[in-house]
């Protein structure tokens, strides 16, 4: 099993739940350039990562590769729980993370060519910290009462984790979301974090 990932990208979370198989697998990180190769394009027409190639398997998407991670190695518990339902509490924040507040991200990493007037800019960039720090007070509140947003620790934290990275690298202000902070901390003390953290060369 061959998991394509960028360093610090998305790609950290079917990467983490590689290590919690604790399965063999390989991972082989690219560029943003080399996946707008012609080779890599073949292979996923997104030009994106996560990718993973499981024999015949050519799957793109981070939801499509951990709900099939998941259902091979049911055991890794990637969703924090046996149950259906607490599954399900998990999907729910992994969908909401992947959907929402990843998307939010997008005029912050790469302002749209048609907003190259400074002030449409700025104006839209605020808008989306905005709308970032409003959605992940649903998170914070969520994180007063219990350690992870699911059941245990699931992917939907490692999600949120590699969120949490790039709020910190872009210095959105998240003091005001006190439970964010301590809840980092303990997503970054998960061992297969830890090990996807070394391994992809960045920091905690
Ligand atoms: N919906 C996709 C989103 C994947 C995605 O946005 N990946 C980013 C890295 S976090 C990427 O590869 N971007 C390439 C680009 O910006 O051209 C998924 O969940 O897999």
């Amino acid at each position: 099993m061959k998991l394509y990932y960028m360093a610090g990208a998305c790609s950290m979370v079917p990467h983490t739940a590689l290590e919690w198989t604790g399965k063999p697998y390989q991972a082989e990180g690219v560029s943003l350039a080399q996946t707008k190769t012609p080779d890599y394009l073949k292979l996923n027409p997104q030009g994106a990562v996560p990718l993973l190639v499981d024999g015949d398997l050519v799957l793109p998407q981070n939801v499509a590769i951990l709900a099939y991670l998941d259902a091979r190695f049911p055991e890794a518990r990637l969703f924090g729980s046996d149950s259906l339902e607490g599954k399900a509490r998990a999907w729910r924040w992994l969908a909401f993370m992947n959907a929402d507040v990843h998307k939010a991200f997008s005029p912050l990493f790469h302002a749209p060519d048609y907003a190259r007037d400074e002030t449409f800019k700025n104006a839209m960039q605020q808008a989306a910290r905005e709308s970032i720090l409003r959605m992940l007070g649903q998170a914070d509140a969520q994180l007063a009462n219990q350690p992870f947003l699911g059941d245990a620790i699931s992917v939907a934290d490692v999600y949120t984790y590699v969120i949490l990275r790039w709020c910190r690298s872009l210095k959105l202000d998240l003091s005001a979301l006190t439970h964010l902070g301590p809840y980092h901390e303990r997503v970054s003390a998960n061992p297969g974090v830890q090990a996807v953290v070394a391994q992809e060369g960045v920091k905690p």
